[in-house]
């Protein structure tokens, strides 16, 4: 991998007054349950109010994400003085309102509607991402070694359109960093004969170690599908074998462009990372937690832009994916 670049994402940044606003209308929302239903009504109906500047650079995200698929948020409410100690604990989520968690779900409201898969995080829709002792080398988010590219749940039939991460709290040594690389920077780096063996069905992608045994359907897919000049990515560098030699020097292209083209953000409390997960791989660079308390800590969230589409795998039109 070559040395990592701090390349500036596309951004929105919240001014003071904004900073604020958002602030009063999370507030609003807790105490709260955030799973249940009318806690999330409430959440969709506040984000009418929050800043037009924010509500339309999200609805400019969602109709195009850009070369980079990423859009970066600056200056959410996120009291770090006023948080508790980083969750220690693996697989910890968000169930009870807070200012974060209601700034995730108001957004994700704005991108379509909040989901979550019962296999992972217990189905929790804001979840913690936190450095867990003993995972150091762990390949999901509560690791804290080099974290490979990855689609959010390329295996799944309905995975997230958009995933949401927000710093509650940077890393101690401000090294941790969300890579991220889109298909339309990687595309043009790759051979015909590599495009063509990413949009056969010679790859197998398995549900990632967070997800319980035996989900997934193990079918071949393609890598690549859709528009041949914008197609979509659905990939997992842990999770993805290539099933014949093209498909092989194909998959080893697409990681090392990926490589050439990766962005790193370095995100700091108060930042929102919103991902296009259809055409942008995402990881993380390493760093060093000491489970002090104070260790990074971010919360996400998925987002699907069409709930309707999944409602065979959700009981009752809820918000959880139980297949
Ligand atoms: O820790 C990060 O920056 C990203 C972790 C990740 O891939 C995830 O939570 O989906
Ligand atoms: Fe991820």
């Amino acid at each position: 991998m070559p040395e990592t670049q701090v390349v500036p994402l596309a951004d929105l940044v919240l001014d003071p007054a904004g900073t604020t606003d958002v602030d009063k209308l999370a507030r609003n929302l807790c105490p709260g349950k955030v799973d249940a239903p009318e806690w999330l009504s409430r959440a969709r109906d506040a984000w009418d109010a929050l800043p037009l500047p924010l509500r339309r650079g999200v609805h400019r995200f969602r109709r195009h994400s850009g070369r980079q698929g990423v859009l970066v948020v600056h200056g959410l409410p996120v009291d770090e003085a006023a948080l508790p100690a980083t969750p220690p604990a693996p697989d910890s989520v968000q169930r009870d309102a807070t200012v974060p968690a209601a700034v995730l779900t108001m957004l994700a409201c704005g991108l379509g509607d909040p989901a979550a898969y019962l296999a992972e995080k217990s189905g929790a829709l804001v979840q913690d991402v936190v450095p867990v002792r003993g995972k150091e080398n762990f390949s999901g988010n509560a690791g804290s070694a080099l974290l490979t590219f990855h689609n959010e749940n390329a295996f799944h039939r309905h995975e997230p359109d958009y995933v949401l991460l927000l710093c509650l709290r940077a890393d101690h040594d401000r090294i941790a960093g969300l890579r991220t690389a889109c298909l339309r920077e990687v595309l043009p780096l790759l051979t015909e004969a590599s495009r063509e063996a990413l949009f056969a069905p010679e790859f197998i992608t398995k549900p990632p170690p967070s997800f319980g045994a035996g989900t997934g359907t193990h079918e071949p897919q393609p890598v690549l599908s859709g528009a041949a000049d914008d197609p979509d990515i659905r990939m997992a560098t842990i999770a993805t074998t290539p099933l014949t030699p093209r498909a092989e020097t194909a998959l080893a292209e697409f990681g090392q462009a990926c490589d050439t083209t990766a962005r790193t953000t370095r995100l700091a409390p108060g930042d929102l990372a919103i991902v296009d997960n259809r055409v942008t791989v995402h990881g993380r660079t390493a760093f060093r937690p000491r489970y002090d308390g104070a260790d990074r800590w971010l919360q996400r969230t998925f987002a699907i832009a069409d709930l309707r589409r999944s409602r065979d795998h959700r009981p009752r039109d809820g918000y959880v994916l139980t297949r």
